[in-house]
């Protein structure tokens, strides 16, 4: 399988070394439905020039792949995307961006061995396409935050207790919007989902 890696954002350095303190990986996970802008949002944030395994579409997914409302895309990953970011001198997020498209939903299971915590990212004119991913994350006890990957073609635009209901999503569970082309919207996605395990944990603590 040939594998493109891509451009560095325009934004970010070439590449930023990892600090020599840094000690604590922690992996995550960005999840959802085909072309939610999961690739989008691995190459925004991360540090380093993101590893993407992206190829382009042809006519053999015509029928397979659901593009509707997808006109401009031409490229779906068909492993996984792979960046980096740093939280401080000694904690770095390694992010790992799923494939989206069904016929690779099987990976996913793999992807969330080791995981700290996921990212559901959400594009609301294909709602269903999250319930999946949403299933799998609870069947692992993987904890997530949602992320609604607003597009500008969005006409309906739900808001975020719609969306809430729709997903039946509990309270506790951070929900969020985001534009996933930009960075520090991406930021601050990982940033709640950082808070989010923190809270978790300290409740853990606290119980046991
Ligand atoms: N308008 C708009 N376009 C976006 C946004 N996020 C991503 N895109 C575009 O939508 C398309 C799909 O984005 P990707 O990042 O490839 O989506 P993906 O979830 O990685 O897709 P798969 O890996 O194929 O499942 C790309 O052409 C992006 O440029 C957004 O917030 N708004
Ligand atoms: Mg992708």
């Amino acid at each position: 399988m040939d594998s493109a890696i891509s451009d560095p954002p325009a934004r970010a350095p070439e590449r930023t070394p990892l600090a020599d303190a840094a000690d604590t990986g922690l992996k995550i996970v960005i999840v959802g439905g085909f072309g939610v802008g999961k690739t989008t949002l691995v190459r925004s944030v991360s540090e380093i020039r993101p590893l993407n395994t992206e190829e382009y579409m042809t006519q053999a997914g015509v029928g397979v792949d659901e593009t509707t409302g997808l006109a401009d895309k031409t490229t779906t990953t068909v492993a996984f995307d792979f960046g980096r970011i740093s939280l401080n001198a000694t904690k770095v997020l390694y992010l790992f961006g799923a494939p989206g498209q069904e016929r690779f939903w099987f990976l996913w299971d793999r992807l969330f061995s080791g995981t700290l915590g996921a990212v559901v990212l959400v594009d609301t004119r294909r709602m269903s396409d999250s319930w999946y991913a949403i299933d799998r994350l609870e069947h692992h006890r993987t904890p997530f935050v949602v992320a609604v990957n607003r597009f500008d073609d969005d006409a309906a635009y739900f808001s975020l207790t719609e969306i809430r209901q729709a997903l039946a999503l509990p309270e506790h569970i951070p929900l969020l919007d985001c534009d996933a082309r930009v960075r520090s919207d991406g930021k601050r996605v990982l940033i709640t989902l950082v808070d989010h395990l923190y809270k978790l944990a300290l409740a853990q603590e606290t119980t046991s």
